[in-house]
């Protein structure tokens, strides 16, 4: 058997796992282990220039693929600036494997240099954490911590390598396992036929039905098997802002995304519905609003791969526990088996009263006289200009809700976003991760001017290593999510949400050796993207000058029922 050190097994380890591209930052504990890297081809590593990026650029990666990223910090401040990326890909489920370095063993405990406790740090937001004790153990651990990050309902995991499990000198048998055996861990691989037959006899007879979809459907590969069983029955489909391209967003049974800003139709529905299917979606509080007062009329079936997350917050009548890919397929086959068919005038009537309701907003926005341009017309330019194909990653703010709700996603694992945890930063990096692992796609970072100067240092990583994205910030010269919330609850006093003294973002690009185009007219704006995207080897910043006054509509009303919302700044239902 072959010998290796610690440091050696970590990269070969990760070889043998198929992965290509690890993001990181090195550091005093991790020097073995990048001397490792430097002397094999197999294992590139991406260095970014701030920990947070390296995590979101392997985050994006993983929802891009399914397939779990990884990133690679050294001990102390290296892990903390981790930190939040790890919440970001805990919050929304999505399979990584963070290396964490870490001081001497014999130094644990002992207050020594850059020392911080990973295991208690990162333990309430990952799904499993992993101390190296024995060099011996690398690959065991390696191979239990992508297993584990991938499968049943995916998440981040953690490995703590203390500097002295990777001493050079000292080496070790090394053989990569190929089967993972955990006794306390066997997530479930179907769901109870029992139950499942159950739901599918109620969806048969529902009336007023709703699909309301999340990033399991995502996540769980089953956008195929939602779409089948959509399509079968005819009922309307409500994606979640996780969700969004797990059904296809042109497609007539399409009602939009649910929950605070989600479609007038979407919320209508859901708020009326008689049967509701939740496939891969948590009833987080931005999708239920007041719980009290949700879906009073509706019997609700929920297909989650996590027995925690079922009647979590909303009582689930059908419970049923299982990947979303093979529950969906199994009511397939007993729709198609059976004679019995939804009760088609009921069907009809359902359908007519959501095409009602989509007729009265059904996304619309005023443009007025100025020549300000508004946020959503940017957006829907951009998918005009796309054909809807594009990756779009994106920050956090009223862009992200602008992107969710104009973009038209029609495939799953294209719309990268932060859900979860609503990280401002996460658009860039997630930019990266996407366009390194897929170079012929366009990949766009839809974003405001506050949140990319969160991580705004990575333009010199994609400087470096050729990054060609494209980055549409929708410049409101402000901080615009918290000024709409301003206006709306505190009488317009915009505390602390003006942003001045923006640099000159063109300038800006330039210097790191990019393109920046600014927009300030409609009239500029079809010529500015398709200029921009015909740069296809060149990263492209467009500055676009947005109305700073809009506000993201509809909007649920606090503690409210699904159908509580603003739909303008004057009108309400
Ligand atoms: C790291 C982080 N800090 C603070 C917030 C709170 N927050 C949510 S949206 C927002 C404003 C974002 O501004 P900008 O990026 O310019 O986008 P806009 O809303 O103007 O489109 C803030 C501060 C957050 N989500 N993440």
């Amino acid at each position: 058997m072959e010998l290796l050190s610690g440091a050696e097994m970590v990269v070969r380890a990760l070889k043998d796992e198929g992965v290509k591209y690890i993001y990181g930052y090195p550091g005093g504990s991790l020097l073995h282990v990048y001397d490792a890297l430097f002397q094999q081809e197999d294992v590139q590593h991406i260095l970014v220039r701030h920990e947070q990026a390296a995590t979101h650029m392997a985050d994006a990666y993983a929802r891009a693929t399914g397939k779990a990223g990884v990133a690679l910090v050294t001990s102390g401040p290296g892990a903390t600036n981790a930190v939040t990326g790890i919440a970001t890909a805990f919050m929304d489920s999505i399979p990584m494997v963070v290396i964490t370095g870490q001081v001497m063993s014999h130094l644990i405990g002992e207050d020594a240099f850059q020392e911080t406790d990973m295991l208690g740090i990162s333990r309430p937001i990952v799904k499993h954490n992993f101390s190296v004790q024995r060099p011996e153990d690398i690959p065991g651990i390696v191979k239990k911590a992508f297993h584990i990050a991938e499968s049943g309902r995916p998440g981040p995991v953690v490995i703590d390598l203390p500097k002295d499990m990777t001493t050079p000198t000292e080496r070790y048998p090394y053989e990569y396992p190929q089967h993972v055996k955990m006794r306390s861990y066997t997530p479930i691989t179907r769901g109870h036929s029992g139950q499942i037959k159950k739901a599918t006899d109620l969806l048969l007879t529902a009336k007023r039905p709703v699909i309301y979809a999340g990033g399991g459907v995502i996540m769980g590969n089953a956008s195929n098997e939602l779409i089948e069983l959509a399509q079968l029955l005819n009922f309307p489909v409500t994606n979640t802002l996780m969700g969004l391209g797990g059904y296809p967003g042109t497609d007539r049974q399409f009602v939009g995304m649910l929950g605070m800003h989600g479609s007038y139709e979407a919320n209508m529905a859901m708020h009326h519905a008689d049967l509701i299917l939740a496939v891969g979606a948590r009833f987080d509080d931005r999708v239920t609003n007041g719980t009290d007062k949700f879906c009073p009329t509706a019997k609700i079936v929920h297909i989650d791969i996590d027995p925690a997350s079922i009647s979590k917050t909303v009582q689930a009548d059908i419970p049923i526990v299982g990947p979303a890919k093979v529950v969906l397929e199994e009511m397939v086959q007993l729709v198609n088996a059976s004679q019995q068919r939804p009760d088609a005038a009921a069907l009809h009537a359902w359908w007519q009263q959501i095409d009602e309701w989509r007729q009265r907003h059904g996304g619309r926005y005023r443009t007025d006289d100025s020549e300000l341009m508004k946020p959503q017309q940017v957006i829907e330019m951009l998918s005009k200009v796309t054909n809807g194909d594009a990756f779009v990653t994106s920050d956090v703010g009223q862009h992200q809700m602008f992107a969710a709700q104009y973009y038209k996603f029609n495939k799953p694992n294209r719309w990268i976003n932060s859900g979860g945890l609503g990280t401002m930063g996460f658009g860039l990096p997630a930019a990266m991760g996407v366009k390194m692992n897929f170079p012929d796609d366009e990949v766009v970072c839809v974003t405001g001017e506050g949140s990319i100067q969160m991580n705004i240092q990575e333009l010199s990583t994609c400087n470096q290593y050729d990054l060609p994205v494209k980055i549409l910030c929708l410049n409101n010269q402000s901080l615009g999510m918290v000024r709409q919330w301003q206006d709306m609850n505190y009488e317009s006093r915009h505390s602390q949400s003006y942003m001045n003294s923006l640099p000159d973002f063109v300038k800006l690009v330039e210097s790191y050796g990019h393109v920046g185009i600014k927009v300030e007219k409609y009239a500029d704006l079809e010529g500015a993207m398709r200029e921009a995207f015909a740069l296809k080897d060149r990263l492209v910043f467009m500055d676009v000058a947005v109305d700073p006054f809009e506000h993201v509509y509809p909007m649920q009303v606090p503690r409210g029922a699904m159908r509580d919302m603003w739909l303008s700044k004057t009108e309400r239902t």
